[in-house]
């Protein structure tokens, strides 16, 4: 079990009714209205809190402030700008415990994770840190005489910032933490599911923010539900929205952004699947396999849904498999044995239920699973057991992503038949390949292989590091997030080019005499 109690750690976190919907830093604003948003945790189904959500008078203080802050947020020394972001690290890591387990406890998934995930959050931040050293740019040769061009990197302006429940706080940083760096300020609107984790972000990074005189406006957060989302697409005064979540929400954020011409930043589904060949390394293909698939009860945009095995070893594979499954501590995600928490809500305990008869229906054969918990220590409702299907890629369910423990099996022969059945879907996001066969992984990362925006070798597809750009292609959305030269998406790019010469030559040569 953690060894923080519940109602420590909401105190610590500052975690009670909320009236207010908005915080533009360190300031809440009381809300005008008055529509509430109990906050159930699906680990025993208890209200944690309530939140009001923000309405048109409360989003447009936090839009009004969020301006007048870029103003002077733009104009400090980006190293400036890191060392902020560098002391909320330091905050995150005094509160890494505090702020894990309300993660665990709002969103479901087990504390080992919960850390983990707050983990990511310090991560980024040194990353960015450093990164506020290094916004470099180009220099051109220029064909004139006593020319030159160069490229510089300008802040966007505000970044709009809308993230999904199941990483509750650390894809906000991903992007708060390199847009910051960047010169730029944020409204951030998470999932109404697990609001509470970024109310105690917004109280972490509180003091950070008195302590350097920070002005009001460049860390907002708005508390509200899919009408503030809509808002915020189609609100010209937003530079950049950057959406994380399903390809239905994803696929509408981007048409109202591209009917305004604003940009857009998408991380959506994903259709992962691990290839395992039979030159893998069986127990690290099982483990990370299970993980992959149970990790966060299977609800990662990175989750393994697809077992591609290959025909030689899918018979000594599966029953393995199976023994693990068998072997997994289902329960409280607080409690440190558990493997396996709930579900976020009831209603993904319906899709879970859905999509296995769907799987059913056509064809499928279930081969483990497929049971939603009952008893005193699953009163939420929300827990299920991880369910193993063998299938057929062409299912519809199979095509489709459902965020739960449910993954399809399937047999191949050769590689190229793998690597075609790992692309055919919609959603490329990431991947992976179990092979000790270096042509077989080299083929796989290669044109010819994944079409993912992540391709993994002897690693499962989830639990990626910040270093590396972040995000996929096809459904995915395009949008590379995190790590390497993620940062310029948050900025525009300025071409330069300077005339030190005594003549005003024309490029192409083009003579004008005057
Ligand atoms: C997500 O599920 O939206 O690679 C993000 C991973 C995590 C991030 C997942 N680092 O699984």
């Amino acid at each position: 079990m953690s060894n923080l109690n519940i109602e420590n750690v909401l105190s610590k976190l500052g975690i009670a009714k909320k009236n207010e919907s908005v915080c533009t830093g360190t300031q809440w604003i009381t809300a005008i209205g008055s529509e509430k948003v109990s906050i159930l945790s699906p680990v025993d189904g208890n209200k944690i809190a309530e939140i009001t959500l923000a309405g048109t008078t409360e989003y447009e203080k936090a839009i009004s402030e969020a301006q007048s802050a870029f103003v002077q947020w733009k104009k400090l020394p980006p190293p400036k700008r890191g060392e902020i972001v560098r002391q909320i690290g330091n905050r995150l890591r005094e509160y890494k415990d505090e702020l894990g387990t309300l993660v665990s406890y709002e969103m479901g998934k087990s504390i080992e994770e919960g850390r983990g995930e707050v983990q990511e959050m310090i991560d980024i931040c040194d990353f960015a840190a450093g990164l506020s050293r290094q916004l470099y740019g180009l220099t051109i040769a220029s064909e004139r005489k006593d020319h030159i061009m160069m490229e510089q990197w300008h802040p966007l302006g505000i970044i709009g910032i809308i993230t999904a429940f199941n990483f509750p706080v650390a894809v906000w940083s991903w992007n708060a933490m390199l847009a910051a760096v960047c010169g730029n300020v944020c409204i951030w609107k998470p999932s109404e599911k697990t609001p509470l984790s970024a109310v105690a972000v917004q109280n972490i990074l509180r003091s950070v923010l008195i302590n350097n005189n920070i002005p009001e406006g460049v860390f907002n957060l708005i508390l509200g539900d899919f009408r503030i989302g809509e808002k915020m697409a189609k609100d010209t005064r937003i530079a950049l929205i950057s959406a994380t979540g399903s390809t239905k929400m994803g696929k509408r954020v981007a048409q109202i952004v591209a009917g305004r011409l604003g940009r857009s930043l998408l991380e959506l589904g994903g259709n992962n699947a691990l290839i395992i060949t039979d030159d893998a390394d069986m127990q690290n293909a099982l483990k990370a396999a299970v993980f992959g698939a149970v990790g966060t009860a299977g609800q990662r945009c990175t989750s393994i849904r697809r077992l591609i095995i290959q025909n030689t070893v899918y018979d000594k594979f599966l029953p393995k498999l199976i023994r693990i499954y068998k072997q997994l501590n289902i329960g409280n995600p607080l409690v440190e044995s558990n493997h396996v928490g709930p579900l976020i809500d009831k209603n993904a305990v319906e899709n879970y239920k859905n999509a296995i008869a769907e799987a059913e229906n056509a064809g499928g054969k279930i081969l483990y699973g497929n049971k939603v918990l009952k008893g005193k220590e699953y009163e939420s409702g929300c827990y299920v057991v991880p369910t193993l299907i063998e299938a057929k890629n062409h299912f519809k369910i199979v095509q489709e992503e459902t965020f739960a423990p449910i993954t399809y099996i399937m047999k191949y022969n050769t590689l190229n038949e793998a690597i075609a059945m790992q692309n055919d879907v919609k959603q490329g996001l990431s991947s992976a390949i179990f092979t000790n066969n270096i042509k077989e992984a080299q083929i796989f990362i290669s044109n010819a292989g994944s079409d993912c925006g992540i391709a993994n070798v002897n690693i499962g597809t989830s639990g990626a590091e910040i270093g590396g750009a972040f995000g996929g292609e096809k459904e995915t959305g395009g949008g590379r997030e995190s790590g390497s030269d993620s940062w310029k998406a948050y900025m525009r790019r300025q071409t330069n080019t300077i005339n030190y010469g005594e003549d005003i030559p024309l490029a192409q040569g083009i003579k004008f005499e005057i």
